[in-house]
């Protein structure tokens, strides 16, 4: 698949939110260019009856497609990846290892990396003694992260997977988090090699609103 109508696809979104930026890039990759509905976190759009009619979580991103809407950025990456045979693993046992990089993703870095780059953006104040302890926890998974691309090119396998997109639309927000990634050389490579994927844009040019 290299294109896909605009309404076939509609994502809701928030420009703020990194599980935003994943779902977008992920499309975006895939030659996808959605309907994008920028739903309004500080009014609290996504708390109402409409919306929760989407998504029983009450957060952004939700995808419509098909007729079904779905939620969970890691899910809808699978999803996406399942209905354009594009960046999904190759055999079980890789699709299980793509799937345990995403859960890792959200449990240790996204967590992290989320919740610094939170308080440094002034979004949400924090004790920053609270701010450091999460410092702490980001650091460990990016040297993890470094462990694991030291000596490949992708996280799963040797081609791009969702577990690759996934990850990065974490690590993405390392800058505004001020975390500093260059003594990690290996993440460093592999987001230059992301970034050369055909598609890639940054989170400012994909979740623009259009309906
Ligand atoms: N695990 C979810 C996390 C989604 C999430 O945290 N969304 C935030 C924005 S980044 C949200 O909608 N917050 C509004 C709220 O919880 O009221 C995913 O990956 O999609």
């Amino acid at each position: 698949m290299t294109s896909s109508a605009a309404a076939e696809w509609l994502i809701h979104v928030n420009p703020l939110s990194g599980p935003s930026y994943k779902v977008g890039l992920m499309l975006a990759l895939c030659g996808i260019t959605p309907s994008c509905h920028i739903v309004d976190l500080r009014a609290g759009e996504q708390r109402t009856s409409e919306f929760l009619a989407k998504t029983p979580f009450g957060q952004v991103p939700v995808l419509e497609h098909a007729g079904r809407s779905l939620a969970q950025s890691a899910s809808i990456l699978e999803y996406v990846a399942s209905v354009t045979g594009r960046f999904g693993a190759v055999g079980e046992a890789d699709r299980a290892d793509v799937r345990a990089w995403m859960y890792w993703d959200f449990d240790r870095l996204a967590s992290s990396v989320y919740r610094v780059r939170t308080a440094r953006l002034g979004i949400r104040p924090m004790d920053p003694a609270v701010v450091t302890h999460y410092e702490g926890l980001a650091a460990m998974a990016l040297d993890l992260l470094e462990g694991r691309l030291t000596g490949r090119d992708w996280i799963v396998g040797d081609a791009p997977t969702i577990a690759d997109i996934d990850v990065y639309g974490s690590v993405r927000y390392c800058g505004e988090a001020q975390i500093d990634l260059s003594t990690r050389p290996a993440i460093t490579a592999w987001i230059a090699r992301l970034e050369a994927l055909p598609g890639w844009a940054p989170p400012a040019a994909l979740l623009v609103a259009t309906a």
